[in-house]
């Protein structure tokens, strides 16, 4: 088998309301798809998806999109996707960073491999160990009575028992206050877990994280910059609620850092901030070996992003911490034909061939920013 074409789409998605971040009010979330064809004419696809542009993380869509078709691309056309491992190490010496491009292509490298081989994608990480997983909803329209109302919705319909509020953006104490309420709402019917998105000092996580732990919150997601290990740490064994790395934790080597130092109580995986699938199995070995529990976290992705990362975190046998992976029921509208299913507060982990889902072409070709002419 070998690779004919790599083409990328940037797709506007959207939303069904505002998600507040710290960083950026999403209302519609890009996505970036692409499409490998074997000379034979089997499709790959694969998804990422970036959170206001460049102001999440360093690669926004348009980069990813130039990487790949500038750089990757060409590296690839007439090589095996079957090896998709060691052409990966062969994009690594040529592409630094741009992880979200690297793990967008990868993706599509084992979407086709898998579909050639008739088998779901996670048969080609060891198989799986969940068929379903619990997943979190995140309460971030930006009032506190809305916030309530959707908890309570999420519970009754048996949708969501995980709740996670975002308060980087706005007034730390008022803030703590608004999750608080939201707990006592709540009360022992779910988990309320909290995402800082970097946006305190250390001496403000100080005052809030105990004011949150006496509230009875579950998890402190990423209170402090991304560089600030040293202050990840020293808050880690000061509080008992566990606080979890995200934006500090990408590559294999970060991770090991943030293990090495106990920059974390719990690692939030990602597939595309370590660049790909296969990295991502890696980064869970070493958050085993250390023995920290392990989260399957989002940047908000669609359908077939979501079956990605839903696939690989199947593959982890401790998944202590649950995941996130909500990201189509936030959108108004999918690219896929097939839906993600969601039931009784789990996601349930497609199956393939490969991701597990088939791209409407109809809805690529109508949100995406160009014009699509080579979809057929
Ligand atoms: C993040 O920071 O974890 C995941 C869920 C959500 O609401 O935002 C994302 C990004
Ligand atoms: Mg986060």
């Amino acid at each position: 088998m070998k690779i004919h074409s790599l083409e990328v789409y940037i797709v506007d998605l959207p939303t069904i309301r505002p998600h507040h971040l710290a960083m950026h009010t999403i209302v519609t979330q890009t996505i970036v798809l692409a499409c490998m064809r074997s000379e034979d004419g089997i499709e790959g696809w694969g998804e990422v998806a970036t959170i206001g542009g460049a102001s999440y993380f360093e690669e926004s869509p348009e980069v990813i999109k130039l990487t790949i078709e500038k750089y990757i691309s060409p590296l690839l056309i007439g090589k095996n996707p079957i090896n998709f491992d060691a052409l990966s190490h062969t994009i690594g010496i040529h592409v630094k960073g741009n992880y979200f491009a690297k793990a967008l292509v990868e993706a599509t490298m084992i979407d086709l491999v898998a579909k050639y081989k008739n088998v779901p994608s996670y048969e080609l990480f060891g198989g799986q160990c969940h068929t379903s997983l619990p997943v979190a909803w995140t309460l971030a329209s930006g009032d506190t009575v809305r916030d309530i109302e959707e908890a309570k919705h999420c519970l009754e319909t048996k949708r969501h028992n995980i709740f996670k509020l975002k308060i980087g953006k706005g007034d730390p104490k008022k803030n703590v206050a608004h999750v608080i309420k939201i707990k006592e709402a709540i009360g022992g019917a779910g988990s309320v877990r909290v995402d800082v998105n970097q946006a305190w000092d250390e001496a403000t996580s100080l005052y809030c994280i105990e004011a949150l732990e006496d509230g009875g919150v579950d998890l402190i997601e990423q209170p402090l910059m991304s560089w600030n290990n040293e202050g990840m740490s020293r808050l880690s064994s000061r509080f008992k609620v566990p606080i979890m790395a995200d934006e500090s934790l990408g590559t294999i080597q970060e991770a090991y850092q943030i293990a090495k130092n106990r920059a974390a109580d719990v690692f939030a995986l990602k597939v595309p901030k370590a660049g790909g699938l296969t990295a991502t199995k890696k980064v869970a070995a070493i958050a085993e070996a250390s023995g920290i529990p392990m989260y399957g976290g989002t940047m908000i992705e669609s359908s077939l992003g979501t079956a990605i990362c839903a696939q690989l975190y199947s593959t982890i046998p401790e998944m202590k911490f649950g995941t996130e992976l909500f990201g189509p029921l936030l959108f108004k509208d999918n690219i896929t034909v097939n839906q993600i299913e969601y039931e009784n507060f789990e996601i349930i982990i497609p199956n393939g061939p490969g991701f597990g889902m088939v791209v409407d072409k109809e809805k690529v070709k109508h949100y995406s920013r160009e014009t699509v002419s080579s979809i057929n």
